[in-house]
């Protein structure tokens, strides 16, 4: 057989059905390959929208992407792309061209190896036809079983030449692996001693089981709920749920974190972002981590406790240990509840019991002040600009609850973030591992593709959103029916609101009003230009007749100062 059809169909054989990328000569016959085995191709318009697309659609499907690519100028296109999946250890096997080992003088030479490595992706490597399949099958296994970013070199002559094919690959998934015994008991330990523990889950509890399984250790031992930015909705609906700590937290959010007494990181890394520089944790805090890869642990600040382990089989093995051991303080109290601490609470009476950090009183408070929409404000609007608050307000009361929320970077980003609600950890598409602007368009499509049940609402600054627009043309050619939202300031904001109060000259970061509803329109999208929200008729008419076409809504957004996490971003600089 050939090469090109003895990888395809071991990656077909391994489960991959869907494809992104940019087809030039060196991988056109590899992309075709594939496709005539079904798998789904999605042609973007640029290679970085491809990665983006590709690193989105695996976030949400949980297993590897495919992304093919021409030599040379096709993988350094995609290379930020492929660097935000890779920090953000998205499972992806990139296909990457290459020119043939022979061919020292090509125009497209490159050391694909090195720029792999130098993204922080994981290099493969398919060096003769002998032994393509066993490469091909190891690079989808390590972006399927280790979360890796893998891109697979492929040099032309290799390529075209034959092997054969040795049989089906193995088919086995590596396991989760459980904790120690003895670290289960010291974290059982630790919870059983806390009066007001909160937990914060990160990319590493993004699973149904994980939530199940955190929500019935936290309500064993009365623990406070919530999340890092990239797991944000994980505890959606829970009454105890905080919503994302950091510098997205409410005010509310983040008093409650900093007043806990244990911190527990579950498969999250408490970086900067959501320890807000540290702020949040407290100096008599006990800090705990969970996570399965040993070298996450401390990596960004130390912690007291350090548990290696998969986070549902943790928690639900410390939940184990701890059911019959009273570990609230006010447990006691409240024996005439006759719930036993495994039954699920969520809804039930029992969830008016105080237990750890848990009271009547405290609920009720997080029900009327937790969102950020429920924080008073003095809206800024004006006769032709509006507030951005007031704005994403709006569109959180218009927009379908199922939905997906994918956003760009820029002093924007926090108003989708917070202002919008998701409906669980899939509803948010949170590509800012590299903190690149220009990706969230490409990432709102790759989510659309794996999630066509939702409605995919791509937030993007005007900055980001040019950046990115070449794939506005892949949105109307797939017959995306999604809302793109431009938080329009005619300006980098957040370099505006970098450098503005130092009184330097902003010219470079500053720009003309632009059209931004005409150009959509010039690619075959629904747009309206809005400066207050009755202008938001025109997205009403389109949710109700949802045509296959998306709709880009250019927002004139007052920009008079940064947006309140900005301050504390640029402090991470
Ligand atoms: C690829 C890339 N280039 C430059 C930057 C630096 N940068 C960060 S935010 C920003 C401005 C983004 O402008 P816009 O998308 O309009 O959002 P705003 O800040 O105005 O809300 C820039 C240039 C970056 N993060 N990534
Ligand atoms: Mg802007």
């Amino acid at each position: 057989m050939k090469v090109t059809d003895v990888v395809a169909e071991a990656l077909v054989k391994l489960g991959a059905d869907t494809m992104f990328g940019v087809v030039g000569s060196g991988n056109f016959h590899l992309t075709n390959a594939l496709i005539s085995r079904g798998v789904r191709y999605v042609a973007a318009r640029h290679e970085c929208g491809a990665a983006s697309m590709a690193d989105a659609w695996a976030r949400l499907a949980g297993r590897p992407a495919l992304l093919t690519l021409h030599q040379g100028p096709g993988l350094t296109n995609a290379l930020t792309g492929i660097t935000e999946a890779a920090k953000s250890r998205t499972p992806l096997l990139v296909l990457a061209a290459d020119v043939s080992a022979r061919a020292v003088t090509s125009n497209f030479r490159i050391d694909v190896t090195a720029l792999a490595e130098a993204t922080g992706a994981t290099p493969a490597r398919l060096p003769s036809a002998a032994f393509a399949f066993d490469d091909a099958v190891r690079a989808y296994r390590t972006a399927r079983d280790e979360r890796r970013t893998v891109v697979l070199g492929l040099p032309l002559d290799v390529q075209a030449g034959e092997c054969t094919w040795p049989g089906d690959p193995e088919l086995r998934v590596a396991e989760p692996a459980g904790p120690s015994q003895p670290q289960v008991a010291k974290l059982a330990a630790v919870l059983a001693e806390a009066d007001r523990p909160v937990f914060v889950a990160g990319r590493g509890a993004r699973s149904a089981a994980a939530r199940a399984a955190l929500e019935q250790l936290a309500d064993t031992c009365g623990a406070l709920l919530a999340t890092s930015a990239a797991a944000k909705g994980l505890f959606r609906g829970n009454p105890w749920d905080l919503d994302v700590s950091g510098g997205f937290a409410s005010p509310l959010t983040a008093e409650l974190i900093a007043n806990a007494d244990v911190l527990v990181a579950w498969g999250c890394s408490l970086n900067m972002w959501t320890t807000r520089h540290g702020t949040l944790i407290g100096p008599r805090m006990t800090v705990v981590q969970v996570d399965n890869d040993a070298s996450a642990i401390g990596r960004h600040r130390q912690v007291h406790l350090g548990v290696v382990g998969d986070v549902a089989l943790t928690a639900s093995g410390v939940a184990r240990l701890l059911a019959g051991e009273a570990c609230g303080p006010d447990e006691a109290d409240d024996s005439s509840e006759a719930q036993g601490p495994h039954e699920p609470q969520a809804g039930g009476p029992a969830d008016l019991r105080s237990i750890g950090y848990r009271s009547d009183e405290l609920r009720n408070g997080l029900a009327a002040r937790v969102r950020w929409r429920d924080v008073p404000y003095e809206d800024e609007s004006d006769d032709t600009r509006i507030d951005p608050r007031t704005l994403t307000t709006a569109l959180d009361d218009l927009l379908p609850a199922e939905r997906i929320v994918a956003i760009d970077s820029g002093n924007f980003m926090g108003y989708p973030s917070m202002f919008l609600s998701v409906p669980d950890q899939d509803g948010f598409c949170f590509t800012q591992a590299y903190q690149s602007i220009g990706l969230g368009l490409a990432s709102a499509i790759g989510s659309a593709i794996a999630r066509p049940d939702r409605l995919v609402v791509a937030a993007l600054g005007d900055g980001g959103g040019l950046m990115g627009i070449s794939e506005l043309e892949t949105a109307v050619r797939l017959g995306l029916p999604m809302v793109i939202v431009i938080y329009d300031d005619e300006a980098y904001g957040a370099e505006v609101h970098h450098f503005g109060p130092d009184g330097y000259p902003l010219d470079t970061v500053r720009f003309p009003p632009a059209d931004l509803a005409a150009i959509a329109r010039g690619f075959g999208c629904d747009a309206v230009t809005v400066r207050s929200a009755d202008d938001l008729g025109p997205v009403r008419d389109w949710l109700e007749s949802r045509p296959g076409r998306p709709i880009l809504i250019d927002a004139k957004v007052t920009s008079e100062h940064g947006a309140w996490w900005l301050e504390e971003a640029f402090r991470g600089h």
